[in-house]
């Protein structure tokens, strides 16, 4: 299974591009728009999601409600971009007309001067359009037909806020994965913690009020999974390291973490392994979950437990020092319109982000073009090493 996202963030759509969804899963718009309205949602979200909302239309790949098994095209449409037509539109500028709102003061932090150099753009508008977090809309859609397939092959995914600039919640353990859906759904800042919710809504109104953005750690859970998904014997199948490497291509995102993560340098070994138990209605399973549900590359069954950390954006109001492409002078970063904190919608793609790479890795191990194959090959290994 692969996709392609394309668009820009004021261009007419955004458009993505799935290949490889078994046939005859019953899929409908209304699943994925779900999604999307979820990610437009939280506390500290600027301006610009007010003008958007975020409806997917299927243009191919489903028929009656069911997918055919050929590529499944969504599209969303920028309702913003009736306000940037003269400046992102497709022809050439007729003669005398002045590019308009050119950007030649790169943000730091954000693409904008790498990608100039790297495609030799001198109008930077050329990259932000595209490296912009609007992006990631696309692939909350992916990742909702991937969220499909896991929920029909009883896997669940939850992504939600453990942190917004260092105000931290605590880890509830025991709440169930429908819980933590309707918990975090109901917070404005997507956290489990109720106690800190208020701080949390504080520190971004403070950052706005500022001029300026903070960051966090989302987190997501993943339970239902069968143990051995995944690989040891190649380096690029380890599932792991590719759910590593996709929450790592999230806009702003810089480290992740399993389980108990980084505190694993700090324990001695007897105190970071999950001891090995067998029962008949578990089969296997581990007395804890320290390692976050992956030993050797590999699903362990126990839940998958992942933590991503989100930059501040970098799009202040209070800009930093930059330098002019034009004149090579000293400047203040180009303002752009910018979220104070995306972090409760990050929690949101983050999962989906996940759940694609779950879903694909299954589709690697179980490969089968109709659902109901693909269901019961997944079902039947269940079972398999229940009893292995
Ligand atoms: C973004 C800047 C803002 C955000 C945008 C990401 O957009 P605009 O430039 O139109 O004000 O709202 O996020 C989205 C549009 C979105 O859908 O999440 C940026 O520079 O990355």
């Amino acid at each position: 299974m692969r996709y392609l996202t394309a668009g820009e963030s004021h261009g007419k759509q955004l458009t993505t591009i799935i290949e490889g969804v078994p046939s005859n899963m019953p899929l409908l718009p209304d699943e994925i728009s779900e999604s999307l309205l979820r990610r437009q949602k939280g506390h500290g979200r600027g301006r610009r999601m007010q003008i958007e909302k975020d409806l997917v239309e299927i243009k191919s790949g489903i028929r009656h409600g069911y997918t055919l098994g050929s590529p499944i095209s969504l599209v969303i449409e920028n309702d913003d971009f009736k306000h940037w037509e003269g400046i992102m539109g497709e022809f050439p500028l007729e003669e005398n007309d002045e590019v308009k709102r050119q950007i030649t003061r790169p943000r730091p932090g954000h693409a904008d001067l790498n990608g100039a150099l790297k495609y030799g753009h001198r109008d930077m508008r050329n990259v932000l359009e595209r490296s912009s977090a609007r992006e990631t809309a696309a692939r909350v859609a992916a990742g909702a037909v991937a969220k499909k397939i896991l929920a029909l092959l009883d896997i669940q995914v939850v992504g939600y806020v453990r942190e917004i600039a260092g105000i931290r919640a605590e880890d509830q353990t025991n709440l169930t994965m429908k819980e933590r859906m309707e918990i975090s759904e109901a917070s404005p800042v997507r956290t489990l913690d109720k106690k800190i919710e208020q701080q949390m809504m504080d520190a971004i109104d403070k950052a706005k009020k500022d001029g300026d953005s903070i960051g966090g750690i989302t987190e997501v859970i993943v339970e239902g999974m069968p143990p051995g998904v995944g690989s040891y014997v190649h380096y690029d199948r380890k599932l792991d390291s590719r759910l590593a490497g996709a929450v790592v291509s999230i806009n702003a995102y810089k480290g992740v973490e399993f389980g108990i993560g980084f505190e694993a340098a700090r324990r001695n070994g007897s105190e970071v392994h999950d001891e090995i138990l067998w029962s008949e209605e578990k089969g296997y399973y581990r007395r804890t979950n320290r390692l976050g549900g992956f030993e050797g590359g590999m699903t362990t069954g126990m839940p998958i437990v992942i933590r991503g950390v989100m930059k501040p954006i970098p799009t202040l109001y209070k800009p930093l020092q930059s330098v002019d492409i034009e004149t090579k002078e000293p400047f203040q970063a180009s303002i752009e319109r910018s979220d104070s904190c995306a972090v409760p919608a990050a929690a949101v793609v983050m999962e989906h982000v996940v759940a694609w790479e779950i879903a694909r890795a299954i589709l690697e191990q179980f490969p089968h073009d109709q659902f109901s194959k693909l269901k019961k090959a997944v079902d039947e290994y269940r079972e398999e090493v229940r009893c292995f």
